[in-house]
């Protein structure tokens, strides 16, 4: 089975040509797509990312404030005010379920609201890989794994799972005329398969982590695909789509 296949590296390098028609899968490992799998994961009623702090005033002023948490961070960090900052840890059972959750980071929700106009925006991590690449198997329509990066600057651990992504997809097989993204993705991951973890905690955003929070959240977000949610973008708001709220792909092999 071949698949048309791209992937961007940074959440700024992604116009609104490139997303028209196409199914997108959003990966920012280090922290942002982690934390929304782990919040639905624990019972959110739904989280709405948005691009600034602007933006999630503007939602929450509309919302009882009862119902939701804001939630996110600025270069790493809580952002003053919020309930809530973007560590995946935090978003446990008792706090969120049934929660709204105003969802505002450094570059994870950029990349997802940028990819606004696309046919099908999904959420991807390693702790949903496996779901991902299920969903995207029975795909038409061309594939955009969209990594946040950070500060579109390029981020090991998003390409590396989103080449992880590639190779099970393409069970482990490239084909020659595959995109030039695809392919660094694909190498990237042969590379560093066997060692996913330690990859991870080389890379520029763990060290970066590391100053603002313990090895945990990082150690979390390198699991495999312990949780089968498949979170989808759906008029602003990311549900699971397991739940009912599930768009049919819009082409389907
Ligand atoms: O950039 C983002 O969206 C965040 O995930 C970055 S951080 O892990 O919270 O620093």
């Amino acid at each position: 089975m071949s698949y048309k296949i791209d992937v961007f590296s940074t959440a700024h390098s992604i116009q609104e040509e490139d997303v028209r028609g196409k199914v997108i899968v959003v990966i920012d490992v280090l922290r942002a797509s982690s934390t929304i799998v782990a919040a639905l994961v624990n019972g959110a009623k739904g989280v709405i990312p948005v691009e600034d702090m602007e933006a999630a005033s503007k939602i929450a002023l509309n919302l009882d404030s009862s119902r939701y948490l804001l939630c996110g961070e600025k270069d790493g960090k809580k952002i003053d005010g919020y309930h809530l900052g973007n560590s995946p840890l935090e978003y446990t059972r008792d706090v969120i379920e049934e929660k709204t959750l105003i969802f505002n980071t450094t570059n994870g929700t950029k990349a997802i609201t940028r990819a606004n106009l696309a046919e099908k925006i999904i959420i991807g991590s390693f702790l949903n890989l496996k779901t991902i690449v299920k969903e995207l198997k029975d795909v038409e329509n061309e594939i955009i794994l969209l990594c946040a990066g950070w500060k579109n600057r390029l981020s090991l651990e998003d390409n590396l799972c989103a080449g992880n992504i590639i190779y099970d997809l393409m069970e482990g097989t490239l084909p020659e005329d595959a995109s030039d993204g695809a392919k660094v993705a694909f190498v990237l991951y042969e590379k560093f398969k066997d060692n996913i973890n330690n990859t991870i905690k080389t890379s520029n955003h763990a060290k970066r982590l590391k100053n603002l929070v313990n090895t945990d959240d990082v150690n979390y977000c390198s699991q495999l695909s312990i949780f089968d949610t498949l979170p989808e973008l759906n008029e602003g708001i990311i549900t699971d789509a397991r739940n009912g709220s599930k768009k049919q792909n819009p082409k389907s092999k």
